[in-house]
């Protein structure tokens, strides 16, 4: 069988957990929190960071305005609704783009806005073009894009290309999208649009990170991430478990960003927001690199590529080979006892691996444990 792998064209971390991270429940970023981040985020590559809109309140214009005279690499963004107010307070606090939105679903038509297809892209026109003559990079997406009707959001897209849009935006705000709708209906704007097309999906249903990948291998050039995936309810795309599935397709994607910050960003933007990393997280969860059961801490020892996709050195991590329970196998033993300098006979291990199998039966073993075992059968190691 073919096993065709579609490649991942070039393309662009939006972080917007300064914006919609500021959406997720109980975020409270100072402007110092806000510097702190987007001075990590600007040091790990990221290319774009969008903020939250200038109109919210005092403290986030005065954000913007901060981070746009910062030193830094990455473009300034702001997320605005699609209003002329807005972009003319959006181009005063000096970003370098605006995320210009606005709902084309029923729903949002009805319940949010009310305006008609026709006013949405009259605004659309006017706000992009005076966005334009500013000299500002604009994106315009269709907020719920995934429960718009199809040709309604690809009629609105057509007209922003044609007003000179930098970027079309695919939005799924409530999380119902699959990858291969994902990938379906980017691989169709890609044949409606010229310009750069970004994708930001919600993880509802577990599918934010897998879309985003679709996204980029159906043409998409800009993926909206946060730190953690934070955002409104369970959040976005995560930038770490999609730093993790470009790896695995292809290391050299992922190569351009300092990966061995990733921990650093999600310690500190976790203990801002008072959480923990979840443990199961993508690369950076405390188990993300643990191997127990002896056939694969066996193979792990000889070559950790046999069970591990992501080599925990490339983000400064370790690697952790468990010892302490039922299923450890000799290997582990042997290697862990050297590591404390101890020299085991084949005899000997064999007796401390049972040993220590017999006690994991009767109850939850600690290394202290395994040590005390060893410890009786102590031999230097010989150098
Ligand atoms: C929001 C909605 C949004 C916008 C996304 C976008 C969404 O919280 O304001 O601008 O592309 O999920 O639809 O985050
Ligand atoms: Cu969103």
């Amino acid at each position: 069988m073919h096993n065709r792998k579609i490649p991942v064209p070039e393309f662009n971390f939006i972080d917007s957990t300064l914006r919609e991270g500021e959406q997720f429940r109980g975020t409270h970023f100072t402007l110092d929190d806000k510097r702190e981040i987007a001075q990590l985020l600007d040091q790990f590559g990221v290319e774009y960071m969008e903020l939250s809109t200038p109109v919210a309140s005092p403290q986030s214009a005065g954000a913007i305005r901060a981070l746009a005279d910062m030193p830094r690499g990455f473009k300034l963004l702001t997320h605005i609704r699609a209003n002329m107010d807005d972009a003319r307070l959006a181009v005063d606090c000096g970003v370098d783009g605006a995320d210009v939105y606005i709902g084309t679903s029923e729903y949002m038509r009805e319940y949010s806005h009310g305006k008609s297809l026709e006013q949405v892209i009259d605004i659309g026109q006017e706000v992009i073009a005076f966005l334009n003559q500013q000299n500002i990079e604009t994106r315009f997406s269709t907020e719920d894009t995934f429960r718009s009707n199809f040709a309604d959001v690809m009629t609105v897209y057509r007209a922003m290309d044609l007003a000179g849009v930098d970027r079309v935006g695919v939005a799924d705000t409530v999380g119902i999208a699959d990858p291969l709708q994902t990938y379906n209906l980017i691989s169709n704007l890609r044949d409606v649009v010229s310009c750069d097309i970004e994708f930001h999906g919600h993880n509802d249903s577990s599918c934010a990170v897998a879309n985003a990948f679709c996204a980029l291998q159906a043409g998409a050039t800009h993926i909206d991430t946060t730190v953690l995936g934070i955002g409104e309810r369970n959040g976005i795309t995560p930038m770490g478990a999609l730093v993790g599935r470009l790896y695995t397709c292809d290391k050299s994607l992922v190569e351009k960003y300092q990966l061995c910050l990733l921990p650093e960003i999600e310690r500190v933007v976790a203990e801002k927001l008072g959480i923990e990393i979840p443990y199961n997280t993508p690369i950076t969860g405390e188990v993300a690199f643990h191997h127990k059961a002896g056939v694969h801490t066996n193979a792990v020892l000889k070559n950790p590529t046999t069970y591990e996709a992501i080599d925990p050195e490339d983000f400064g991590l370790p690697r952790i080979i468990d010892v302490a329970h039922r299923l450890v196998g000799r290997n582990a033993i042997r290697d862990y006892a050297a590591g404390r300098g101890i020299r085991l006979p084949t005899q000997v291990l064999n007796l401390v691996t049972a040993q220590v199998k017999l006690m994991a039966d009767e109850r939850p073993i600690t290394l202290e444990d395994v040590d005390r075992i060893l410890s009786k059968l102590m031999l230097p190691v010989d150098d």
